[in-house]
């Protein structure tokens, strides 16, 4: 056992360890004997690689005396331990944030440089584990941040893929998928623990018996089972000593892998099932916000939850608690519906293998879930079709079955005569073929639920789920998104966060964000507008230098950097962005509008390979870039970028840089957008519809330091109902009509005319995202970007404002809320007395 009182309490390092200290004599002992007996080299032949793996252990050994003392800490406490449950978590790179959360950066940069190593190359160049979608597994990492930070127990749990989202280059303008094989080199911060492993059973049928003493049992007889074992990555926490754990399951082969091949003596045969198994774990599933129905993706699902409750299962018996202590020991969060099958496989632990009676299991697991909900588009909505969800997991179809029996009696006797009522709860979906719906189990299994930004959650009640809301309202929340400024300003925007720190006299803004608001009384002041301007100048030639090494495109760092960044979606409607630059360049062609702002449009994001409309919405904005981009006539004065490969490290790159921030989604599509947020804490200014967060953004900010356009959701509603006729703006608005008669020609396109009918055509039939409702307002509000832009003062002392004003954004807060209104638990700091 360790002995307490190692640790100095905030940011404390044990002092009477030589092998962990911080001191740069240790730290270059440290990292040599690492390149030495870890990675088998002299200084003289390491390679970039050895280089970095040596720093990273060097690194790493600093966080486990805090790692181990924490989980003692938290065993010893019994305090609650959240366990956030999520498909996916999309941490970024490493190492500088450990180093910064252990405050030793400036040590080991100093200790490395005299090795002649440059330690912020090394931080530039590592690869990052992509192990995330976008928006909702960048959430997850936010939020084990800010729980490491404000030291409450948890434990993320999640899936080790071998493979990540996919790297994303352009070939001719059109976006092709790479394997990403992040693991290659080696990832130096998990620790494998194959002795915490875990059977996972899968497939086969259920036996119903009477056991000798009488009781009615139900016995699982699967078809085959599959092996997990975690991977845990430790979650420093800004300059505290919590170190919580990120623990990401891996499947490999049992010994007796399949019974039904082994016992026909098919050894071979046996041997490659084993690696069928192995291919559980293999890939990440590339959509966002669509649901693929694969069977592989459901056994995914079901392997991490079903080891995770294992291991909870586990530490409670480690804890020395029974069972029923279940609820009182974790509270589960489950990100989105991916998650959702564990309220079943809670209740078949329980019921099956602890013998707890149903009424008691039941009550347990509600009181240990909750669920978040992330988006209303109804083709994310997950539902298994019925006879898969039951070849994969028998017996939680009969526990389902159960659960949806007992609650639809209930909800009868609720809703009296209201059979229609009852039909449209049902956990199964009878309407045609049948489906078990996620989201409804998710709903019955938990004792909160929550949409991600007010509008969203109020559309959850409305829309999404106005059943479930009449039934338990009180069960209804709402919790706005956050990001972590830690890695969002601190290490992303050196610059910026080295002005607040002086502007606000001392660095405790980093772990209480809000305070940021200190930095409202020097909007006016002259010397720190320019100060701004300068460390948003150094930025914009950062991006610049990344954009001419990617693209070979060379852009003005005095231009205006207007950005748009996240995943490649209709609803998110780049291709409004792209109606706009096209209007843009129709004036400077027939116009001569020399006299417009000079302007940088940046582009990033993925597109589901499967996505086709998707995929050419890339080679759309591609195709105007090249157009625009060679165009001599145009100068300066637009310019268009697709950055390829969006990811959390070029998100680094790419905020601090950004002067306006492209939040553009028709309203009530995007449930918050976290992209939004980072830009305004980098002193972005948003140009928005009423969607989302950027709603909130608007309020705290003022609206008169945002650019608000659009219809809002209430709006873009009833002219849907009351019929929506996309092709009479087309016909009534000269603008608008030259734009899409560029692209539709073939201006773009060397004269294929056909290339960008499926887009075009459906603007002008259907254009289910309205961007022709809102692409006049759009327009006019960009102009407005433009004249408030040419006062470059005025500009910056709005920007300030932006940053000043985001102290809503942190996801310190957002953790705050679920920590005091769904889990219950409270933070347990480390006292340097033992805790
Ligand atoms: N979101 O990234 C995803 N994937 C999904 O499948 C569903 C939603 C996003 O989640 C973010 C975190 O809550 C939201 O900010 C964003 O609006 C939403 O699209």
């Amino acid at each position: 056992t360790l002995e307490p009182g190692h640790l100095r309490g905030q940011g404390g390092v044990a002092e009477d360890d030589v092998r962990t200290a911080c001191e740069p004599e240790a730290l270059k002992r440290a990292f040599l004997d690492h390149l030495l007996y870890t990675q088998g080299k002299t200084l003289e032949i390491a390679s970039h690689n050895d280089i970095y793996l040596a720093v990273a252990y060097t690194v790493r050994d600093r966080l486990l005396r805090r790692w181990s003392h924490t989980s003692s800490r938290h065993k010893r406490h019994g305090t609650r331990t959240v366990a956030y449950l999520s498909a996916e978590f999309l941490i970024g790179p490493s190492l500088g944030n450990n180093l910064l959360n252990l405050d030793i950066t400036d040590a080991l940069r100093e200790t490395l440089a005299r090795l002649g190593i440059d330690l912020d190359e090394l931080v530039r160049r590592e690869v990052e584990p992509g192990l995330g979608n976008g928006g909702l597994g960048r959430l997850a990492a936010c939020f084990m941040d800010s729980l490491a930070t404000g030291e409450i127990p948890a434990i993320g749990y999640g899936i080790y893929y071998e493979y990540g989202i996919f790297f994303q280059t352009v070939v001719d303008g059109w976006q092709v998928e790479n394997t990403d094989k992040w693991l290659r080199f080696g990832n130096p911060w998990a620790i494998h623990h194959p002795e915490w492993g875990v059977e996972v059973k899968l497939g086969g049928y259920t036996e119903h018996y009477t056991d000798d003493v009488g009781r009615f049992r139900v016995r699982w007889v699967p078809e085959k089972t599959v092996w997990g074992t975690p991977f845990d990555t430790p979650v420093a926490g800004y300059k505290v000593s919590t170190v919580n754990t990120l623990r990401l399951w891996r499947a490999e082969a049992t010994e007796e892998f399949d019974f039904s091949v082994f016992n026909r003596g098919d050894y071979l045969g046996a041997v490659n099932k084993k690696v069928t198994s192995e291919n559980l774990t293999k890939v990440l599933y590339p959509n966002d916000e669509s649901h693929q129905g694969k069977e592989l993706r459901l056994e995914q699902q079901y392997f991490f939850v079903a080891c995770a409750l294992r291991d909870m299962l586990r530490i409670l018996e480690h804890r020395g608690l029974p069972v029923t202590e279940f609820p009182r020991a974790f509270a589960v969060q489950l990100n989105d519906t991916h998650p959702a099958i564990g309220v079943a496989e809670l209740m078949r632990l329980l019921i099956d293998e602890y013998l707890v009676p149903w009424e008691q299991a039941w009550e347990a697991t509600r009181a240990t879930f909750a669920y978040t909900n992330h988006t209303l588009l109804p083709e994310a909505l997950e539902r298994w079709p019925l006879e898969l969800f039951k070849s994969v997991l028998p017996r939680h179809l009969e526990i389902i079955y159960e659960i949806n029996r007992r609650f639809l009696n209930e909800a009868r006797i609720r809703f009296f005569g209201d059979e229609s009522r009852v039909f449209r709860l049902s956990l199964i979906d009878e309407s045609g073929e049948r489906y078990v719906r996620m989201a409804h189990l998710a709903c019955v299994g938990s004792h909160a639920i929550n949409g991600v930004a007010e509008l969203h959650s109020t559309l959850i009640k409305e829309q999404l789920l106005p059943d479930f809301y009449a039934m338990w309202p009180e069960k209804f929340d709402s919790v706005t998104n956050g990001v972590t400024p830690r890695r969002w300003v601190v290490l992303s925007n050196p610059g910026l966060a080295a002005l607040a720190t002086e502007a606000l006299g001392d660095e405790h803004w980093i772990r209480d964000w809000p305070r940021i608001a200190g930095l409202e009384k020097h909007a006016d002041d002259a010397a720190f507008i320019e100060r701004w301007q300068r460390v948003k100048h150094t930025n914009k030639r950062s991006l610049a230098a990344l954009i001419r090494d990617e693209t070979g495109v060379v852009v003005n760092p005095d231009s205006l950097f207007d950005v748009l960044v996240k995943r490649i979606h209709e609803y998110k409607r780049q291709h409004l962005a792209v109606l706009h630059i096209v209007t843009r360049y129709h004036r400077l062609k027939t116009q001569r509008a020399t006299d417009m702002v000079p302007r940088t449009f940046i582009f990033g994001g993925k597109a589901a390979p499967g996505y086709v409309r998707a995929k050419l919405m890339i080679k759309l904005i591609t195709a105007v870039a090249d157009v625009v981009n060679s165009d001599p006539e145009v100068r300066d004065l637009l310019k268009v970028v697709f950055l390829p490969n969006f990811s959390v490290s070029k998100g680094q790159c790419i905020y601090p840089a950004a002067e306006l921030s492209e939040q553009i989604s028709l309203a009530g599509k995007e449930a918050s957008g976290t992209g939004n947020m980072k830009f305004a804490m980098n002193g972005a200014l948003t140009i928005g519809t009423m969607d989302g967060a950027n709603i909130e953004i608007c309020q705290e900010v003022g609206a008169e330091n945002f650019f608000a356009f659009g219809m809002s959701a209430d709006e873009a509603q009833r002219l849907l109902r009351s019929g929506y006729y996309p092709r009479d703006l087309y016909r009534d608005d000269a603008e608008l009509r030259a734009a899409i008669d560029l692209i539709r020609g073939g201006f773009f396109s060397r004269g294929d005319a056909g290339l960008f009918e499926p887009l075009t055509n459906d603007l002008l039939n259907e254009d289910r995202y309205m961007l022709l409702a809102d692409y006049a307002s759009y327009v006019e509000c960009q102009d407005r970007v433009d004249a408030a832009y040419r006062d470059a003062r005025q500009w910056s002392r709005m920007a300030v404002l932006n940053c000043a004003r985001s102290g809503r954004f942190s996801s310190d807060r957002s953790i705050a809320e679920y920590a005091r209104r769904m889990w219950h638990t409270s933070a347990l700091p480390d006292t340097g007395h033992g805790g």
